[in-house]
């Protein structure tokens, strides 16, 4: 599973464009992973999304993952969930959820790293790494130690999230990550797609100078 660029979709951030063509545009830019994220639609309606960009990912081969709804996640026939740590237990999803289907997890700390490991976390987000306005009390940036800490700790695929852009994205891959989660810095611009290539760019020219 490839985690480069994983975007996630936030239409207030992108000025009221629908998730469907942040998608499109993310996906354009050659985004690996599309979230859906909506806190404020209703479950009906977050469905009907989940339904349509499953479709736009599903002919992109690009992999699609549903926030917080396993639910939905598994009715609109998303590869996977991304939890947060007040959200249902990955070892219980994991009951429910078909083979194959991707359970992702925010961690913020070594040890919820390692435990959302033993509880069978396909990958973990670590966040937030700087940080950030686009989520409500995402708390303190952790910083680029507890990147490299949890990187040494766990064996599945680590990203980082929160605040990344252009300018600290070199740094973030350096510390050793799978890729970068990001909202505002793609889905904020006004070319959403050149702002994914651009960070496309960033995260191969990275990973090019550490092999070297
Ligand atoms: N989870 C942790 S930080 C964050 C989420 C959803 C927001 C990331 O957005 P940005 O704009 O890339 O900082
Ligand atoms: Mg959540």
């Amino acid at each position: 599973m490839k985690y480069d660029l994983y975007v996630i979709t936030d239409e207030a951030i992108a000025g009221g464009l629908p998730h469907a063509e942040i998608a499109r545009r993310a996906i354009a830019g050659g985004a690996d992973v599309i979230q859906l994220r909506d806190k404020m639609c209703s479950c009906r309606e977050f469905n009907r999304i989940g339904r349509t960009l499953r479709e736009i990912t599903r002919k992109a081969g690009t992999l699609f993952i549903v926030n917080d709804r396993l639910d939905v996640a598994l009715a609109c026939g998303a590869d996977g969930v991304h939890l947060g740590q007040d959200d249902i237990r990955p070892g219980v999803a994991r009951q429910i959820a078909p083979p194959g289907f991707i359970i992702g997890i925010s961690v913020g700390t070594v040890e919820e790293a390692v435990r959302a490991e033993q509880e069978g976390a396909d990958y973990l987000a670590i966040s937030p790494v700087f940080s950030t306005a686009s989520k409500n009390n995402a708390g303190p940036g952790r910083g680029l130690d507890v990147l490299r800490e949890i990187r040494r700790n766990v064996s599945v695929p680590v990203i980082a999230i929160g605040g990344i852009n252009q300018d600290n994205v070199r740094k973030v891959i350096a510390a050793g990550v799978d890729g970068i989660a990001v909202i505002s810095v793609v889905v904020g611009s006004p070319d959403i797609t050149a702002a994914a290539r651009e960070l496309k760019k960033l995260i191969s020219d990275s990973r090019k100078k550490m092999r070297s």
